[in-house]
């Protein structure tokens, strides 16, 4: 019998939250102990990945994350470099805020070979960055402006065109550690536009933010940064959400 593919059984777990590990920022001896705990917590899956990557131990990275977990380990990656034939599926991410060719369709390109060499099941992702009051890695890395926080209407376009493509999420982005998370009447605006579930993350701090940004219409969050800095706060953020906490 078929397994049921990594996309079915995430969007069962709707709404929900994805735990974002950045191996530049985690080190490799904390891995299963973070992992344990964000799983404990009730979280729907691990995405891996960084706008930059510094570290020269992706693989063993996303090896660790997996052994320590049965929740899917997804590959969000920042370039074609972050491939890694231990995780269950990829989001294969195409930038359609930007402009950059690279990040639209060059990196992808150069990852086709691996992916499949590797069989991840492969998630196609439109990914929309949004203006965030700071200046975000992945604004810098991937030489794009992101979306301003002012025009809806702009983000509903770039995500209709994502679900008109065929990709099987919209992402929208405000950036790791962003001062303000994507603007709740931009989040209903898309979900009322589209069919396709709808993913939110960057600069989700608190229970506040969470609550909203789901009542808005966000089937996941993205919670990174607030892990590494609060534990409590993160617990209370799932508790907050309907996780044991
Ligand atoms: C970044 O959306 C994620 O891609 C997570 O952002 O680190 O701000 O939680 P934070």
């Amino acid at each position: 019998m078929k397994r049921e593919s990594i996309y079915n059984s995430l969007n069962k777990s709707k709404p929900g939250v994805l735990a974002l590990f950045d191996p530049d920022r985690i080190q490799i001896d904390n891995i299963k102990k973070l992992t344990e705990f964000v799983c404990e917590q009730g979280i729907a899956g691990i995405l891996a990945g960084s706008s930059l990557l510094v570290s020269p131990h992706f693989d063993k990275f996303v090896a660790t994350v997996k052994k320590s977990t049965d929740k899917p380990v997804i590959l969000f990656p920042g370039g074609s470099h972050q491939v890694s034939a231990h995780a269950d599926a990829i989001f294969f991410l195409s930038l359609l805020s930007g402009r950059n060719s690279e990040f639209l369709i060059g990196e992808q390109v150069k990852a086709v070979f691996l992916i499949k060499e590797y069989d991840l099941e492969v998630i196609s992702v439109g990914y929309i960055l949004v203006e965030s009051g700071n200046y975000t890695a992945v604004e810098y890395m991937s030489n794009t402006k992101p979306i301003p926080r002012s025009k809806p209407e702009i983000a509903v376009a770039h995500a209709l065109a994502g679900e008109y493509f065929g990709m099987k999420y919209i992402y929208l982005e405000a950036g790791s550690g962003a001062d303000k998370p994507v603007p709740e009447n931009m989040i209903k605006k898309i979900k009322k536009a589209i069919s396709i579930p709808l993913i939110v993350g960057g600069g989700i701090r608190t229970e506040k933010h969470a609550q909203r940004i789901i009542e808005a219409g966000a089937d996941f969050i993205v919670l990174g940064s607030i892990i590494e800095k609060s534990k409590e706060q993160f617990k209370k953020i799932m508790r907050s959400i309907g996780g044991p906490g």
